[in-house]
């Protein structure tokens, strides 16, 4: 099965100059064979293959990026200008923990970019930061010039700098953008974001009623400190979906029977993350390499995501409800101070809190029973630090922290904010067992 993108990637290439013969071109390739040498053809100008700029909302539905943006942008003689400002940025993870960071246009992360597919794009980069970056535009095709790494395919920007990238768009897909000059700390102290690419004419089920769009990322910020540590290489202590970790983090609200896709991408310095649904099964329709045929698409109820990657889910929001959506590493749902604890499981620890507090303030061991003790008891912790777990649910302690959302399914929206907690419908929520229930099914407790 020959894919459909690289047919209609090869007859943009042909040279087509307006979308009506791209798009003819398109149809009358449709057999041709796969081929990927295509590729040797991007050494050419930028304006090659160029289609009229096209209209968020009228020719692509745009995506949304919770607790993030999309990048404005304006047009100018049939090309999409854009502006990224490399730049420091004071960011709040979840209410109580924020750090002095470095993304783009006053964000962490950078804003999302949008275009489709055929869309010539002009991106400025002007470099606010003390060092010298660049940006890699990650998984897009274009001239070799323009691919943003450092000291091999140019300059690096300088402090104060302003450089330009342009190419035109010939994929469709998820892409993800971020800096490739000192990358294990400018991607460490937050410098990425996420590129969306709509098809220019959509491939059957591509239309969707909700297009979400998650970067997966993981930091290291030590109680009380200011600033992300770049050097961690393996025990991150921050793990966030769109910078933000629960109890921060921002649900994604959907009406019941939406078509629904959330594009994950991951670009975490030392993790993979495998994401995970509650209450559905979902396919995972593309990856950062394309749209998969219908015949590739698989069923999941977690994907995983590695870094470097995205990967595309799409479902049916059928069930309403909040349905809970994180990364299934245990260690990667929990916030600062997860880390380095003695076990204290099935350990009596009598008044050792107590005691403890009157040298260290606040003090207080890992519980008998777990971390849920801790969250629960509402543990005190430094200055600009947040418990490992605990957010406020509708019925108790939410023990989770780090990559945890909540995907929030209503028979009715007023708006797309926040609706609320579910309210589930009488008999339909676990609860206590009653002693008749017990007796009649035979449960001796
Ligand atoms: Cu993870």
């Amino acid at each position: 099965m020959a894919g459909f993108d690289l047919t209609r990637r090869r007859a943009l290439l042909a040279g087509a100059a307006t979308g009506t013969a791209a798009l003819a071109a398109t149809t009358s390739a449709s057999a041709a064979p796969a081929d990927h040498r295509w590729a040797k053809s991007y050494s050419g100008s930028p304006e090659r293959g160029a289609l009229p700029p096209a209209e968020p909302g009228v020719d692509y539905r745009p995506t949304v990026t919770p607790g993030g943006a999309t990048l404005p942008f304006r047009v100018r003689d049939g090309v999409k200008i854009f502006h990224l400002v490399a730049e420091e940025v004071e960011h709040e993870f979840a209410p109580g923990v924020r750090a002095r960071c470095w993304g783009y246009n006053g964000r962490v992360h950078g804003p999302t970019i949008e275009a489709v597919e055929g869309d010539r794009v002009r991106v400025y980069v002007t470099n606010r930061l003390g060092a010298p970056t660049t940006v890699h535009w990650h998984g897009i095709f274009l001239p070799c010039g323009m691919d943003g790494v450092g000291g091999l395919t140019q300059r690096s920007i300088a402090p104060g700098e302003t450089f330009r990238y342009e190419w035109t768009f010939r994929q469709h897909g998820t892409f993800m953008y971020h800096s490739h000059h000192d990358e294990m700390t400018q991607m460490a102290m937050g410098m990425l974001g996420m590129i969306v690419v709509h098809p220019r004419r959509p491939p059957p089920g591509y239309e969707v009623d909700r297009d979400f769009v998650m970067m997966l990322s993981e930091w290291k910020l030590m109680p009380g400190a200011k600033r992300p540590d770049p050097n961690e290489m393996t025990d991150f202590n921050l793990l966030t979906m769109n910078a933000r970790c629960f109890p921060g983090t921002v649900p994604l609200v959907c009406k019941t029977g939406d078509r629904v896709r959330i594009r994950l991408g991951n670009l975490s310095a030392m993790d993979h993350h495998g994401i995970h649904l509650h209450g559905y099964y979902f396919k995972v329709v593309a990856t950062d390499g394309g749209r998969l045929p219908a015949s590739a698409q698989w069923p999941e109820t977690t994907v995983l995501v590695p870094t470097g990657s995205t990967r595309d889910i799409e479902f049916v929001a059928d069930a309403p409800g909040d349905w809970a959506m994180h990364c299934h590493m245990t260690h990667h749902v929990m916030n600062q101070m997860g880390h380095g604890l003695p076990n204290m499981i099935g350990v009596d620890k009598g008044d050792i809190d107590r005691k403890a507090q009157s040298v260290v303030p606040g003090y207080m061991a890992m519980g008998e029973h777990g971390m849920g003790d801790m969250a629960e008891m509402g543990m005190k912790v430094p200055d600009n630090s947040i418990p490992m777990v605990g957010g406020k649910g509708p019925y108790d302690t939410i023990t989770m922290g780090g990559m945890f959302t909540i995907v929030k399914v209503r028979d009715t929206l007023e708006g797309d904010g926040d609706p609320g907690w579910y309210p589930m419908p009488e008999g339909t929520r676990a609860d206590v067992a009653k002693p008749q229930e017990l007796e009649r099914d035979g449960i001796v407790v």
